[in-house]
């Protein structure tokens, strides 16, 4: 089963959201248009936009409305994706090369800029100051978050709460986010759009535990890049940790820095995956996913939360 075969009821609405996301990313400057829809049209999950209107689903829903904070939230996706590239000096991105490849980091830095402002205005067609604040908070976020992932960079000192603050951030808050205001939007009461966010904050910590997982387990062919090139960064992730509980495992793993070469982590790699430190992080994963499929027991039983609970399980077991 394909990510996109478990909500085709909502094709002919995300069809509207792609035809507004090609308007948007659309500039009196070419290279700008040409840099925005080549993410585009390079693809990508659009999870953050289906994760806004599945959420809508559980108010009052038009499509008018709510694809505003659907455009909004993937274009923010696609901002911090550009300027991320830049700060980890990416080739490739959704199997292409990067706007910063293609043109220089300057011009990818105007791109996210120009990302970044479009986003907000689209928001601007929800006058709810509530949503504002909301967004502008995980912005902010985000945005520490990835200043403060640069000290925990080869840091094999740093414990599990600083690798899960920092995906909270990188990931699970974004994905949040689109949940709560999708629903805020629909005009939702306030107790159902917290559940949303923390159904949203949950399955996020999972996608990208699951994330870090196949960075080891994948191939080079299904990642676009090496296999552990995390670690080799210096990200430090949960396999990784978990690893380094056993002492001579968490020795080899040290020895790694900004001079090891891709080749001298290979048996490091596979010390990794026969350490039962893969097993462990997918139980991490599915007591994230388990807290999602409680919040959306809470909820009102409908299409929408049926698809949420499919999307979670996806998630979980998601090989690319
Ligand atoms: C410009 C707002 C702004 C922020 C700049 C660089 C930065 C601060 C933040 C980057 C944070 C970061 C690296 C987030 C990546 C999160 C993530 C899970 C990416 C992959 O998401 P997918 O799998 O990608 O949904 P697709 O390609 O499917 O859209």
């Amino acid at each position: 089963m394909k990510f996109k075969n478990l909500y085709t009821f909502l094709n002919k609405d995300l069809d509207v959201i792609e035809q507004e996301l090609e308007d948007v990313v659309q500039s009196s400057y070419p290279m700008l248009s040409e840099a925005g829809l080549d993410m585009l049209q390079a693809g990508g999950k659009r999870i953050r936009p289906v994760f806004v209107l599945l959420s809508g689903m559980f108010g009052d829903y038009h499509i008018d409305k709510i694809k505003h904070v659907a455009v909004a939230l993937e274009i923010i996706h696609m901002a911090t994706l550009v300027h991320d590239d830049v700060i980890d000096d990416a080739e490739l991105r959704r199997g292409r090369p990067t706007v910063k490849a293609r043109w220089d980091n300057r011009i990818a830095m105007y791109t996210g800029d120009y990302l970044l402002a479009k986003s907000l205005e689209q928001m601007t067609a929800l006058e709810d100051p509530l949503a504002h604040k909301i967004l502008s908070k995980t912005i902010v976020d985000v945005v520490i978050g990835e200043i403060e992932q640069l000290k925990d960079k080869y840091r094999y000192e740093q414990t599990m709460k600083d690798y899960l603050k920092r995906i909270k951030r990188k990931t699970a808050i974004l994905i949040a986010t689109s949940c709560q205001l999708g629903a805020i939007s629909a005009g939702t009461d306030p107790q159902l759009h917290k559940k949303l966010y923390w159904f949203g904050y949950n399955v996020g910590m999972s996608f990208q535990i699951i994330d870090d997982i196949l960075d080891f387990t994948s191939s080079e062919k299904q990642l676009g890049k090496p296999v552990g090139s995390d670690l080799l960064q210096g990200n430090i992730t949960l396999p990784v940790l978990i690893a380094m509980e056993d002492r001579n495992l968490k020795n080899e793993i040290m020895k790694i820095s900004s001079d090891t070469k891709p080749d001298e982590i290979k048996p490091i790699i596979d010390a990794i995956k026969k350490s039962g430190a893969i097993e462990k992080s997918y139980d991490v994963s599915n007591r994230y996913l388990n807290k999602a499929f409680a919040l959306l027991n809470e909820m009102p039983s409908n299409k929408a939360r049926s698809t949420m609970h499919s999307i979670a399980k996806y998630i979980g077991k998601r090989k690319i």
